[in-house]
């Protein structure tokens, strides 16, 4: 039977998504309210003063950082793409895995060529802090594949790794995007045991870094003539505004971004234009500025193949294959349990 467009053929096909896709939510609204209240709180009273970047993605905040994705300057995601186009599909269809878990999935476009090549994935495991983000995900993933179960799980992956289902097949996890360097060395080296806890035997790995280049080309990355990366630097303290009930004025804050050679980092700062006192209500706290106060958003880390061949040794993992862009921008990592 085809399927028509009338009410009585769409039923069954809602009931046949209902029992494919589930949502397990371990981080609520409220339990991120209260987590970002204590990592806002220290933040601001701590010096330096830092916030976590992981708040720069409210919805505004993640249209920002789509835009970004797509500035000339910023060259990590298509470099990241690029690799994934090339070598993607034979990656998969050696590799076999019968389900995938994507950390930081987002809106699970990255995972749809690789899944499609596969042909062997019966599920996958979308971890995201977004609720609404990730049941939107997890439904478009299950519509497009059918017989594809989704187990899409909101969490914060520094935190809540442990409730991942257990494997019920070979298993690939995923991480896309450098994120990974957003996590200071102590988090990463936490994050990547927790990581191959999730790992059977012949479960791999699979993991996109940026990679260690001329100061300059990562330099403009992070601060594109257009001001994207500015307003996306800046969004942060709009969050604090709307989660907090606090009055930062984001245009009193100038977005610096600096590359730090000898720790491997391009870092994104707030610097205060001028002296300031901001209202925090939710936090009954008053924080005071200087001019040229300065707060850091942001680290993102840049590899090398030494390093990352250390760091995942470090975790109990291997390096299998090592796969680059054209111009060796970025790297695509294929790791799996040390033997
Ligand atoms: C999403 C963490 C990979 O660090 O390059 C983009 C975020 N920050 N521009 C990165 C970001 C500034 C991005 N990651």
């Amino acid at each position: 039977m085809r399927a028509g467009n009338s009410p009585a053929s769409a039923w069954p096909r809602t009931a046949e998504r209902d029992a494919s896709v589930r949502v397990e939510v371990r981080l609520g609204a409220g339990m991120r309210r209260a987590a970002l209240a204590d990592d806002i709180r220290h933040g601001l009273l701590t010096r330096p003063r830092r916030l976590p970047p992981k708040y720069f993605y409210d919805a505004a905040g993640s249209a920002l950082f789509e835009r970004i994705t797509r500035l000339p300057e910023y060259y990590l995601t298509r470099a990241e793409r690029t690799i994934l186009a090339a070598c993607g599909p034979s990656l998969m269809r050696a590799m076999r895995p019968r389900e995938i878990v994507e950390i930081g999935a987002g809106t699970a476009t990255k995972i749809r060529p690789l899944v499609r090549a596969a042909r062997t994935v019966r599920r996958y495991v979308p971890v995201d802090v977004d609720e609404a983000t990730t049941t939107e995900a997890a439904e478009t993933l299950a519509r497009a594949f059918p017989g594809l179960r989704v187990h899409g799980l909101v969490a914060d992956f520094e935190r809540d790794l442990a409730h991942v289902p257990p494997p019920r097949g070979r298993r690939l996890v995923v991480f896309f995007g450098s994120t990974i360097g957003n996590l200071e060395p102590p988090a990463r080296r936490r994050f990547l045991h927790d990581v191959r806890r999730l790992l059977p035997a012949d479960g791999r790995l699979l993991l996109g870094l940026d990679l260690m280049k001329d100061p300059r080309v990562l330099h403009a990355a992070y601060d594109d003539a257009a001001g994207v990366t500015a307003a996306f630097n800046r969004n942060v303290l709009r969050v604090i505004n709307h989660e907090l009930d606090a009055d930062l004025v984001p245009d009193a804050f100038r977005h610096v971004a600096r590359v730090d050679e000898a720790a491997a980092r391009v870092e994104m700062h707030l610097v205060a234009e001028r002296p300031q006192t901001v209202r925090v209500d939710a936090l009954d706290l008053t924080v005071r500025f200087a001019e040229g106060d300065d707060i850091w958003t942001e680290s993102s880390y840049k590899f090398t193949r030494p390093g990352v061949e250390t760091m995942l040794a470090d975790a109990g993992l291997g390096l299998e294959r090592w796969l680059t862009d054209p111009e060796g921008r970025f790297s695509v990592v294929v790791a799996g349990p040390a033997s």
